[in-house]
């Protein structure tokens, strides 16, 4: 059976973080194991709080798995410290990895930032020259480009620029972006634009479900065109699907 490694903080609510990433690769049909690099504190609400795993400790917990399982495609989603993105650089060149994605997740749903400072240049630096794609929403592109995205133009420019920091490929989800949902693709040739009805309302969890999907089909051999594909109808679904569990945002229903 093929198999993903998510490496990503711990929602209990199972709406985000490593608990959905579980339940998405298993949905596709690929084997999931998972690397927890933050505890949240969390109800869908909010978070309430976040504690870090220890440098030495989440090292341990790579080294653990991956000399006994060589995943066909990984994933990073809150990866909260310059030490966690370091570690997890160095760990990939070790194992010679392939097929990483990168959600740079910046902030939660509800606003609250999930990264210390220092995390985006680590990201920029480190990681993203080893990414197969990274899988940035239109806020975090203003993050990390400094570009306000405002437009189908802007999209372009932006994911130009963000392919020069090293990524194979780009795609910006601009589920943020007016009233549609516009994904775009690029490869340094061509750019592919995905449009989609926008949904009314707030979700927690969909950069997650959606960068899981990509990882999870390129686990199973698909290329990157393919899998974004894939990943856009996947969370449609999960989000025409949503559910209410708790007092707060609706969970995609995986
Ligand atoms: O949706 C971004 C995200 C990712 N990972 C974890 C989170 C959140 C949002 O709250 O808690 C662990």
């Amino acid at each position: 059976m093929k198999t993903a490694l998510t490496i990503a903080g711990s929602d209990p609510t199972g709406g985000a973080g490593f608990q959905v990433d579980l339940k998405v690769f298993m949905s596709v049909g690929v084997y999931g194991v998972s690397i927890p690099s933050v505890l949240t504190a969390q109800s869908t609400r909010g978070v309430c709080a976040v504690h870090e795993v220890p440098t030495d400790f989440f090292s341990k917990q790579i080294d653990c798995i991956l000399e006994d399982v060589c995943p066909d495609a990984l994933k990073t989603g809150m990866i909260f410290s310059p030490a966690i993105v370091e570690s997890i650089a160095v760990k990939i060149k070790e194992y010679s990895l392939s097929n990483l994605v990168i959600d740079p997740v910046t902030v939660s749903s509800t606003g609250v930032p999930l990264i210390k400072e220092g995390t985006i240049d680590a990201m920029k630096e480190m990681l993203f020259p080893l990414a197969k794609v990274i899988t940035p929403n239109t806020y975090e592109v203003s993050l990390l480009t400094g570009m306000e995205v405002v437009d189908e133009g802007g999209m372009k420019e932006a994911a130009v620029k963000l392919r020069e920091l090293g990524p194979e490929t780009v795609i910006i989800t601009g589920g943020h972006l007016q009233d549609k949902a516009l994904d775009l693709f690029f490869d340094g040739d061509d750019f592919i634009l995905l449009e989609g009805s926008r949904l009314a309302g707030d979700f927690h969890g969909t950069g997650c479900v959606f960068s899981s999907v990509i990882t999870a089909s390129l686990a199973k051999g698909y290329d990157v065109k393919e899998s974004m594909v894939k990943a856009k109808e996947f969370t449609l679904e999960a989000m025409e699907n949503a559910v209410s569990v708790g007092k707060g945002l609706r969970i995609l229903n995986i």
